[in-house]
């Protein structure tokens, strides 16, 4: 019997982190953790397995035996853009953890703005006691835009608190209880749109998508006027900034964004400063370090056995 193939691990997470989930991780192989100085210079030849997150832009001249590349995070688009990606199984990162800790944002950041929170933060920084009239979550329309494992999980969470939900995807989905859209029927979609949840990956057809011209036609019916938008997807999809202007100019009533087209953040974008505006450091759904190698166990295990890969990423459609 052969012996197993070492797993490279290139993920720049938080250290520690991977550091505790390696241990026990991939039982019967090597686990060569390439944050490891121990393993600078390490000659990778001959290797099976990566699983990476914003990789070295050498690794694949280092690694060019892979026979499956596992992106440390749900997107790919880091991955896709890598020098050198060989023409391998590319498979995402599907979890319970991530899915739930998403919806768990998206949630959180359309009742901060339901709520009104930012108004009752800035009165009380100024020591002042004041009731604002108060809408309920029936009375907004939440468009969630991408209804792959993330939007569906979060539409229906979305829906339990009481908001009514759309959804808008690229081919037509059947949710329970929630009118859809297709990509034909964008403008549509948008004219019932209160909040607009963006939870698409970054690919050629949504670079910087979410502009001025997609904003003005979002609702403006709703009981606060102006639309609110939180994008928890990619950075690269937002033209920024369009986003800054909507939000000085009240075409934007508000917005929450975890991801931007340069990360980190600049210490002087404007971003920092806008009012309106809740900012998380690309947060929203985390990778849990453990569930992912236990992720990339169970896909070696599968080929290894003969099965079928799961997650496997399109690259033509680029996710
Ligand atoms: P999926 O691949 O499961 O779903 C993607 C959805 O987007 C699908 O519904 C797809 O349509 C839709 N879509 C893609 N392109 C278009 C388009 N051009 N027009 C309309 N709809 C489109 O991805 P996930 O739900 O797992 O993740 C979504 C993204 O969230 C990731 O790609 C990643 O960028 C981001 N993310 C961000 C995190 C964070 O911490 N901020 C954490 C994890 C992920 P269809 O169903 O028709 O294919
Ligand atoms: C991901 C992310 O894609 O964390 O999983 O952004």
């Amino acid at each position: 019997m052969s012996a197993k193939s070492p797993v490279i691990v290139d993920l720049k997470f938080i250290p520690e982190e991977v550091d505790a989930a390696i241990v026990g991780a991939f039982p019967g192989r090597e686990v060569i953790n390439l944050a490891d100085p121990a393993h600078e210079g390490r000659d990778l030849r001959g290797i099976d397995y990566a699983v990476v997150w914003k990789s070295a832009p050498d690794l694949f001249s280092r690694a060019p035996d892979l026979k499956v590349v596992f992106s440390g995070g749900a997107g790919v688009d880091h991955v896709l853009t890598l020098p050198g990606l060989p023409d391998v199984p590319l498979v995402r990162f599907v979890d319970r953890s991530l899915t739930t800790r998403m919806s768990e944002w998206v949630v959180m950041q359309c009742l901060l703005h339901l709520r009104q929170h930012r108004a009752y933060e800035t009165r009380a920084k100024q020591h002042i006691w004041e009731d604002l009239i108060q809408p309920e979550a029936a009375d907004i329309t939440v468009g969630v835009m991408g209804l792959g494992v993330l939007g569906q999980d979060a539409i229906t969470k979305l829906q339990v608190m009481g908001f009514r939900t759309i959804g808008w995807s690229r081919s037509k989905k059947e949710i329970e209880g929630i009118e859809t859209f297709d990509a034909g029927e964008l403008d549509a979609f948008l004219s019932k749109t209160d909040f607009l949840v963006g939870l698409l990956p970054l690919t050629d057809d949504t670079r910087e998508f979410f502009n001025a011209g997609l904003f003005a036609k979002l609702s403006r019916k709703g009981p606060f006027g102006a639309p609110v938008f939180i994008n928890g997807g990619r950075g690269g999809s937002q033209n920024e900034p369009d986003v800054i202007e909507a939000l000085k100019s009240g075409l934007l009533g508000g917005a929450s964004i975890d991801v931007f087209q340069q990360e980190p953040l600049p210490k002087d974008s404007p971003f920092w400063d806008l009012e309106t505006l809740y900012l998380t450091p690309h947060v929203a759904a985390s990778s849990d370090v453990k569930a992912l190698f236990t992720h990339v166990q169970q896909q070696i295990d599968r080929l290894e056995s003969g099965q079928p890969l799961q997650y496997l990423v399109d690259r033509k459609a680029g996710y």
